[in-house]
């Protein structure tokens, strides 16, 4: 073998692991993955290495410690990417790519390790499918030359130098597209950061700090907060890509069935009083036990407010709200006009929307499913009659109108869980947006119901938090748990898909006393 031919295979390596660290970072720029998966794999280090470790290194580099630990990470994939070429000239392809399969794989873990949801997955999957393929393309031309020089005898050179020559235009072709690819998701991906920025920069009077009143979470052993911060606040829509927009580009026209159409600019908005409230969103495709749900402090312009502005004519009975990124929903115009605090809201447990929450405009009411109200980056209001149009979900075959229904969760003990034999605490949530929550029962192994303590809540637009403590023998068991609503209704046991309004039936939980 000559020199260049020792040479070539660690290039290939290389070329494969730059191609897929390009486009992986691309599809994270345009997926608007918070962080590109090189990144979070340094997150994840730094998470979980020691703290006496880490601390010091932290002192002695200052702000330095991600890029630099970053920088370390990407010499150690180039040296192991080389080692992936001379795997691949030793003993395949095959082997090689599942050198680089493993890489993905802890790639993987990084990402899953800082972030869930399919949408961080997508970047490390795209990486590694680009290595798996791009190494034989690479190594084809390589492996041809070695074989044809082997058999050419003092004639060796000449199928070497063309094998080179193949493999270089290879090289090339393949760095120049993971770069073009790579520039473009950057392109695309900086509308991100400048809406990020624009968003870090707002301050918004009128927006204060969100205080849960005191008993809204009850102190049960790993039940959740009452307040749900945003980063763990679960996230529904139908965008691959989160819709950036800016504050100076956003305006919402109200129009339709109105007197007078109305045009907002995002100052118009927030140069208008402010209305906070505690409201607990919720999907119609939460099913029995999950955790579609959660809980926030909004602030924003109350819609019905607007609407009375616009002077809505006779005969509407429908809102049909559009985003920037084209999702519609039907909204029935008596709950955005009523007493309850519809909202145009601007901020989420007291800061600007987060973009994956909809910035910097979004739609939040009281007492009805996401897919029927809460339109993010909302951008058009339209009066009209539910007659006369059709929406994303219920095109798809969802009920018109969405209610929330009255439903409870356990909590804990988590199914499957163990818990020592004796007295036994028992919580979880429970919820009636907009009509409230009046009892919490339980029924362990097929026993009475048995009433819950309830936390304190501000209003009937939240979830309420539940527990209870029991005194329960050594063996299995099982909880259920029903609510009643403040209008004396019995949550309906009937085992209810969520298609096409919501599911219902009673949560359910088996655990183990020892
Ligand atoms: N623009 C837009 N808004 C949307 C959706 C969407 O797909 N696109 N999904 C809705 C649904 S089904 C739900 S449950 C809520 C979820 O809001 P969240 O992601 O802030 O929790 O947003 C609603 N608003
Ligand atoms: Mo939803």
């Amino acid at each position: 073998m000559t020199p260049q031919q020792r040479y070539l295979w660690p290039a290939a390596g290389i070329v494969t692991l730059v191609a897929g660290l390009l486009t992986s970072e691309a599809a994270a720029r345009l997926l608007s993955v918070r962080s590109s998966p090189v990144v979070a794999v340094a997150e994840s280090v730094i998470e979980v290495l020691p703290e006496a470790v880490v601390k010091p290194a932290i002192n002695l580099l200052q702000e330095l410690d991600k890029p630099f630990l970053v920088a370390v990470i990407l010499v150690a994939l180039l040296a192991f990417s080389a080692f992936v070429g001379r795997v691949a000239r030793d003993s395949g392809d095959g082997s090689a790519q599942i050198g680089f399969a493993l890489l993905g794989g802890v790639g993987l873990a990084a990402v899953l390790f800082r972030e869930s949801g399919v949408g961080p997955v997508i970047p490390v999957a795209v990486g590694a499918i680009t290595w798996v393929v791009v190494l034989p393309v690479l190594t084809k031309p390589l492996r041809e030359g070695a074989m044809l020089a082997a058999g050419a005898g003092d004639d060796a050179d000449r199928p070497l130098g063309e094998s080179r020559r193949a493999f270089l235009v290879r090289a090339s072709v393949v760095g120049g597209v993971a770069v073009l690819l790579g520039l473009g998701g950057s392109v695309l991906g900086a509308g991100r950061s400048a809406v990020e920025s624009a968003r870090r920069s707002l301050s918004l009077t009128g927006v204060t700090d969100p205080e849960p009143p005191a008993g809204s979470s009850l102190d049960v052993d790993d039940l959740g907060p009452w307040q749900t911060p945003n980063d763990d606040f679960y996230r529904i829509d139908t965008a691959i890509a989160v819709p950036t927009v800016s504050p100076d580009e956003w305006s919402l026209r109200i129009h339709g069935m109105v007197e007078n159409e109305l045009t907002l600019t995002y100052d118009d908005l927030v140069s208008r009083s402010f209305t906070e409230s505690w409201v607990t969103l919720t999907c119609v495709s939460n099913p029995v036990g999950g955790d579609l749900i959660g809980n926030a402090r909004w602030s924003g312009v109350r819609v019905a407010d607007l609407l009375a502005e616009a002077g809505v004519t006779d005969g509407a009975d429908a809102v049909k709200q559009t985003s920037s990124d084209g999702w519609t929903c039907g909204t029935p115009l008596e709950a955005l006009t009523d007493e309850r605090d519809a909202l145009l809201a601007v901020a989420m447990n007291g800061e600007p929307l987060p973009i994956e929450h909809g910035f910097p405009v979004r739609v939040v009411v009281p007492g009805l499913y996401g897919y029927v109200s809460a339109t993010k980056w909302v951008t058009d209001l339209e009066v009209t009659r539910f007659a006369d149009f059709s929406a994303y979900w219920t095109d798809r075959g969802w009920a018109e109108k969405g209610p929330i229904k009255l439903a409870s969760r356990v909590d804990v003990p988590r199914s499957g869980a163990s818990v020592d034999a004796g007295t036994v605490a028992l919580g979880g949530v429970a919820w009636a947006q907009h009509t409230g929550i009046e009892a919490v029962e339980v029924s362990v192994d097929g026993g009475a119901w048995q009433a819950c303590d309830l936390g304190t809540v501000p209003s009937a637009d939240t979830w309420v938090q539940w527990s209870a403590s029991l005194d329960l023998d050594a063996g299995d068991h099982t909880v259920r748990v029903r609510a009643t609503d403040a209008e004396g209704t019995v949550q309906d046991s009937t085992v209810r898909d969520v298609l096409p309004d919501g599911a219902t039936g009673y949560h359910q939980v088996d655990f183990t006393a020892s």
